[in-house]
C-alpha cells in the first residue's frame, strides 16, 4: 500500500526520530545508519514485503535479513510501526529485560529474522534462506515461493564471508533475492574510500547479479528498484542505495550536519550535532520523541489490514493445494519449523516483554522433543 508523498516522508522521518531517540536515551548505539536507511525500511515494509502481521512466523512470508546489526534501532522502529514492538520497548533500547538489545537477536514473532552484529553474516543467512526457498519450490512447486530481502552496509560488503555467499548466489541464479546495499560511504570511523576502492557494482555483476544504483533516500527510486528486483527472477538483484549517513541531522544553529563519520556510533547529543534541533527539524517533539505521528499510525493500520488480508488469501490458496496434495504437503510440513515454546509453555506467537526466569529455547526443529541420550 502506497502512502501519499507527505505521509511516506513522515513515516520515514518517524523512523529517524525513534531511532535517534532510542540511542539518545540509552546513551549508546548507532543513530546515523538507521537515519539513512529509514526510507528503504518504510517503503519495503509498507509496499513490498509480504507477511502476516498477526502471524509473523508464517512459513510462506517473505524474509528480511539485516546484516548490519548495529542498525538495530532502524529495525525496531520500523517494526514498532507494525505493532511488533511497543514504544515502551523502544524507550528501553539496550536495557536488560526488554526485547530491544543493541544488536538484534532472533525473534521471528516480532519480525527479527536473524541475530546480527558480526558483519557479513546477514548476507550469508539471507542467501542460505533463499537456497532453502528454491530447494522447497523445486520439490513442492511455486506454492511455497517467497522473496528474500537482505540489507547490507559498507562493512558487510567488506567481509569475505559475505563475498563467498554472494558469488554462490550469482552462480545459482537466485532470482528471488533482492539485496539493498546501504552505501553511505561512511564506515564506523572513516570514509569508505580511505580503505576500499573496488567497484562493487562491477564485482556483483561479474558474479551474475542484476545491479541497480539509485539515490537511496528517494522514495520513488526505491520503489522502482524494488519493483525491478522483484520482476527479475533469473538473477539476484543488488540495489546499491547511495544513502546519507545521519539523514536529517542538524547542528544547534540548524545547519546541515548529515554525512559525518561521527554520526555512526554515538548519541547525537554527544556529537557536534544537536539532538533537540534534529528532532524538531524532522517534525518531532524533542521533549517527547517516542511518538508515532497520527497520520503514520493511521496509514500503518491500513498496511497491517492489507497485509493480513493478502496473507489470508495466500493461506487459503495453500490450503487448497494441501487438500489436493496430502502426501507432499505432509512432507513439506516436516521441513517447516515448529513454534518455540514460551516461558509459560504455550505456543504464543509473541515473546513476553518481561524476561522469563529461564530463557526460552530460541529455535526448535521439533517440539516437544524426546531426548535420545
Ligand atoms: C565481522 C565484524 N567486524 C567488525 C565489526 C565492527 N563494526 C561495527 S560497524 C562496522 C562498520 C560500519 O560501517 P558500515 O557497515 O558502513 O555502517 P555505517 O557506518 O554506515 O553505519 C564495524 C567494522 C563487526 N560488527 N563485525
Ligand atoms: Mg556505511
Amino acid at each position: 500500500m502506497q502512502a501519499n508523498t507527505n505521509t511516506s516522508l513522515r513515516a520515514a522521518d518517524n523512523i529517524r526520530i525513534l531511532a535517534a531517540a532510542m540511542v539518545e536515551k540509552a546513551k549508546s548505539g548507532h543513530p546515523g545508519g538507521p537515519m539513512g536507511g529509514a526510507d528503504f525500511m518504510h517503503i519495503l515494509y509498507s509496499e513490498f514485503l509480504q507477511y502476516d502481521p498477526q502471524d509473523m512466523a508464517w512459513p510462506l512470508r517473505d524474509r528480511f535479513f539485516l546484516d548490519a546489526g548495529h542498525m538495530s534501532a532502524m529495525l525496531y522502529a520500523g517494526q514498532a510501526l507494525l505493532g511488533n514492538f511497543s514504544l515502551e520497548d523502544l524507550r528501553h533500547f539496550r536495557q536488560w529485560g526488554y526485547p530491544t538489545p543493541g544488536h538484534p537477536e532472533l525473534d521471528v514473532a516480532r519480525g527479527i529474522e536473524n541475530t546480527s552484529g558480526p558483519l557479513g553474516l546477514g548476507h550469508t543467512f539471507g542467501i542460505g534462506a533463499a537456497i532453502a526457498e528454491r530447494f522447497l519450490a523445486a520439490r513442492f512447486g511455486e506454492v511455497v515461493a517467497h522473496k528474500t530481502y537482505i540489507y547490507i552496509s559498507d562493512g558487510g560488503v567488506q567481509e569475505e564471508i559475505s563475498q563467498g555467499a554472494g558469488r554462490l548466489a550469482g552462480h545459482l541464479g537466485l532470482g528471488h533475492i533482492v539485496m539493498f546495499y546501504d552505501a553511505n560511504d561512511i564506515q564506523l570511523s572513516t570514509e569508505v574510500e580511505e580503505v576500499t576502492s573496488e567497484d562493487t557494482a562491477k564485482k556483483y555483476e561479474a558474479w551474475g547479479w542484476h545491479v541497480l544504483t539509485i539515490a537511496g533516500n528517494d522514495h520513488d527510486a526505491i520503489r522502482a528498484a524494488l519493483k525491478a528486483g522483484i520482476e527479475e527472477t533469473e538473477r539476484p538483484t543488488l540495489i546499491i542505495g547511495k544513502t546519507i549517513m545521519g539523514k536529517g541531522v542538524v547542528l544547534e544553529d540548524g545547519a546541515n550536519y548529515e554525512g559525518q563519520v561521527e554520526l555512526h556510533g554515538k548519541p547525537l547529543g554527544e556529537s557536534k550535532a544537536s539532538f533537540a534541533k534534529t528532532i524538531e527539524a524532522l517534525g518531532g517533539d524533542p521533549a517527547n520523541p517516542f511518538q508515532i505521528f497520527p497520520e503514520v499510525e493511521a496509514f500503518y493500520k491500513d498496511v497491517v489490514a492489507e497485509k493480513a488480508a493478502a496473507a489470508k488469501a495466500r493461506k487459503a490458496e495453500y490450503n487448497v493445494w494441501k487438500a489436493a496434495n496430502a502426501a507432499p504437503a505432509a512432507k513439506l510440513e516436516q521441513f517447516l519449523p515448529v513454534p518455540c515454546p514460551t516461558s509459560n509453555g504455550t505456543r504464543s506467537s509473541r515473546r513476553p516483554t518481561t524476561p522469563p526466569a529461564t530463557p526460552p529455547l530460541r529455535c526448535c526443529r521439533t517440539w516437544p522433543t524426546t531426548s535420545k541420550t
